[in-house]
């Protein structure tokens, strides 16, 4: 029904909570119970610390390269949140609290930055795929899990997510296609956050509106302010519900900005104005949501102190862990994608532990 009412070439937006914090739409409010909300924000929370601090840990130079996701905790937990844990979850590289909400933990979440292989093995149960940084390969593999399952007559919808800039990439159109023409049990999220590295939104595509790609595909598509928890919940459920009905995939379109840089060795100041990040810092989802647990007489300061200490101690305590357990072992570096190493990685490999044999000497 949503997705009928926000039409994505009219340039309408899902928005329930404004950046104030307050209703915009009494009638499109989700019902959401208080234990599962404070839950949300846990994680939002969880995930914003956690962010801060692998940020920090890179400067120190205590772990390899990192890509925050300040500023996106909405579009990521909002999805997660409105699907079941037997769901699938497919990522980019910047999905680290939708993966934390999925259940992978913060240790293995930050063992994969920290450089160590066995951060992309997740416990068993836990339905989600290792961290994808080619653009776009992700959507393709979202498509073909989804395809087992409805093969398999399973009761479990994929949802992907990738950037407004890998939506310009031809394993977005082939996946998106082949999800729409089956029918799949498919949620394609765009994470429009503005930039692709250095390169601006609109310089990307002509696309009005990346919801719009839908179009093309036949699917359902819907433009949501990714910065409101309650409206990416609503467009997610929904279309989670369409696609358990067997209905097939839907495209949702979460408008937000990443707060940080593209990752540790980038310097936005280069390409992006300070009032830009100011304008967005105000729209930011932590504010706006903590606003509407306080209004709804679930959340005050003094709680929000203890949980700020609570999960900073956590965070700390994990990266400790993380850091005993040092680094993977050469083989564990080659041993899984091929059966039989092909000679290109043979040489690699051989390469790899000449240069270590030499730095041990
Ligand atoms: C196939 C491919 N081409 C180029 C790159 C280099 N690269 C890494 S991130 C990135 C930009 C991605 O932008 P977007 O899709 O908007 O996601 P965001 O980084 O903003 O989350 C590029 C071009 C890559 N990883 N894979
Ligand atoms: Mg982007």
């Amino acid at each position: 029904m949503i997705f009928k009412k926000f039409d994505p070439l009219k340039g309408k937006i899902l928005q329930i909570l404004d950046q104030e914090g307050n209703i915009v739409d009494k009638t499109l409010e989700p019902k959401i119970d208080g234990e599962k909300l404070l839950e949300i924000y846990r994680f939002m929370t969880l995930g914003r610390i956690a962010d801060i601090k692998a940020l920090q840990f890179q400067r120190q130079g205590r772990m390899l390269t990192y890509a925050p996701n300040r500023g996106q905790e909405a579009a990521q937990i909002g999805v997660m949140s409105a699907l079941k844990k037997t769901d699938w979850l497919a990522t980019a590289f910047r999905e680290f609290n939708a993966m934390l909400y999925h259940g992978v933990s913060l240790y293995q979440a930050y063992l994969y930055w920290y450089g160590n292989e066995w951060g992309s093995h997740f416990d068993e149960g836990v339905n989600v795929l290792p961290i994808n940084i080619t653009i776009g390969a992700q959507i393709n593999h979202a498509a073909g899990l989804a395809f087992a399952s409805k093969y398999l007559k399973k009761d479990e919808v994929t949802t992907v997510f990738i950037g407004d800039g890998g939506t310009s990439e031809g394993e977005f159109h082939e996946g998106v296609n082949f999800a729409g023409v089956l029918d799949l049990p498919v949620i394609f999220v765009v994470q429009n956050n503005q930039w692709a590295i250095s390169t601006a939104r609109h310089k990307a595509t002509k696309a009005e509106t990346l919801a719009q790609k839908a179009i093309a595909y036949g699917i359902p598509g819907i433009q949501v302010d990714g910065n409101d928890i309650l409206a990416i919940y609503v467009a997610t459920s929904e279309a989670a519900n369409r696609a358990r009905e067997g209905k097939g995939p839907t495209l949702i379109e979460a408008v937000t900005y990443r707060l940080g840089p593209h990752t540790t060795s980038d310097d936005p100041t280069i390409y992006r104005s300070d009032e830009e990040v100011k304008i967005w810092e105000a729209r930011d989802p932590m504010i706006r949501f903590k606003k509407y647990l306080i209004d709804k007489n679930l959340w005050d300061e003094e709680k929000e102190e203890a949980l700020q200490k609570e999960t900073t101690e956590y965070v700390l305590e994990t990266f400790k862990k993380v850091e005993e357990s040092g680094n993977s072992s050469l083989e564990d570096i080659f041993n899984y994608t091929y059966e039989t190493l092909p000679p290109r990685l043979i040489e690699q490999y051989n390469e790899y532990k000449k240069y270590l044999e030499e730095e041990d000497k």
